[in-house]
C-alpha cells in the first residue's frame, strides 16, 4: 500500500541498497558515538592502540589478552582511539572483543574512539560496527573499487562515522584525497609483501600539507622514537598494534 512504501522509504538513505533497510531501523537503537575527526584533534600527535591478537605475517602476538583490560589499559595511558581488529581468520579478532574494549571504557570521561579494523567490503559491515559501538571504521583504497569505495565512504558519513581511509602509495593517496578522506592512514606495511619501509608515510607527508587532514602512520611503529620522527615531519596520528601487545608501556609512546 501507499503508507507502507512511504514508511520504507523514509526509512531507507539516498544511496543505501534494499538489504540495508532492516539495520537502519536497528540503528536507532545503536550505543552513542564519538566524533572521530574531533577526538583525533585533541592531542596530538594522537595515539591509535590497536587490541591485535595475531598478524597473518606474525602468527600469534598475543592470543590470552583480555580486551577488556587492555581496551582500559590503553585508554587510561592516554590513546585518542582504541583500534579493534574483528577479523577472525588471520587476526583471531572478533565483534565481542570490539563490544568488550567500548564496554571496559564506555562511563570514562573522554573516552577513546573505537574503530573497528577489518577487510570492509559491504555496507552490512559498517552498519555492524556502529550497532556494536564502534564509533568509526576502516577503508583500504587497495582493496575496492572506486565506486564502492565511494558508496562506502558515503555510507560511512551517513551513519555519522568519518573512516579512517587506509592508503600504500602516492596513487592511493590521490584516491583518497579525491573522495574527501579527512583521517588518512598509510601503511608501512605492504599488504601484498608484507614488508615493513617506514619511509611511505614519511613520502606522503608533502601531499597532504595545507590542507585540513589528519595524516596518520600506520605499522611498524617500536617506539617513542619512531613517533618523535614522524611528529617531527609533520604525522598527527600514530596507530601501533604489535609494539603495544607485546610490551604494554603505552604511556611512554606519546609521552
Ligand atoms: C598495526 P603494527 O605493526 O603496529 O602491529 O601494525 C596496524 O597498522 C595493522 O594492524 C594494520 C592492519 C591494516 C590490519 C594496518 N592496516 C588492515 C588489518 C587490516
Amino acid at each position: 500500500t501507499q503508507r507502507l512504501k512511504d514508511v520504507d522509504v523514509a526509512k531507507s538513505s539516498p544511496g543505501t541498497s534494499p538489504g540495508d533497510l532492516s539495520t537502519s531501523l536497528e540503528l536507532n537503537l545503536a550505543p552513542p558515538q564519538i566524533d572521530f575527526v574531533k577526538r583525533m584533534k585533541v592531542r596530538s600527535p594522537a595515539l591509535m592502540a590497536e587490541i591485535k591478537r595475531a598478524s597473518p605475517s606474525k602468527g600469534p602476538i598475543s592470543m590470552s589478552t583480555n580486551a577488556a583490560q587492555q581496551a582500559l589499559n590503553y585508554a587510561l595511558s592516554g590513546a585518542s582511539v582504541i583500534s579493534v581488529l574483528t577479523e577472525p581468520s588471520w587476526f583471531k579478532g572478533s565483534l565481542l572483543d570490539m563490544r568488550l574494549a567500548r564496554q571496559a571504557v564506555d562511563s570514562l570521561t573522554d573516552r577513546p574512539a573505537i574503530l573497528r579494523k577489518d577487510f570492509i567490503l559491504d555496507e552490512y559491515q559498517i552498519s555492524e560496527a556502529r550497532l556494536h559501538g564502534a564509533d568509526t571504521v576502516l577503508l583500504i583504497v587497495a582493496m575496492l573499487p572506486l565506486s564502492r569505495l565511494q558508496a562506502l565512504y558515503a555510507f560511512s558519513l551517513s551513519l555519522g562515522m568519518e573512516p579512517l581511509v587506509e592508503v600504500n602509495n602516492a596513487k592511493e593517496m590521490e584516491v583518497a584525497l579525491g573522495i574527501g578522506a579527512k583521517v588518512i592512514g598509510v601503511n608501512n606495511r605492504n599488504l601484498h609483501s608484507f614488508d615493513v619501509d617506514m619511509g611511505t608515510t614519511s613520502r606522503l607527508v608533502d601531499m597532504v600539507r595545507e590542507r585540513d587532514i589528519i595524516l596518520c602512520a600506520l605499522s611498524g611503529i617500536t617506539g617513542p622514537e619512531d613517533v618523535r620522527k614522524y611528529t617531527a615531519q609533520g604525522v598527527q596520528g600514530i596507530l601501533v598494534g604489535e609494539a603495544l601487545m607485546r610490551a604494554g608501556n603505552t604511556r611512554e609512546f606519546i609521552r
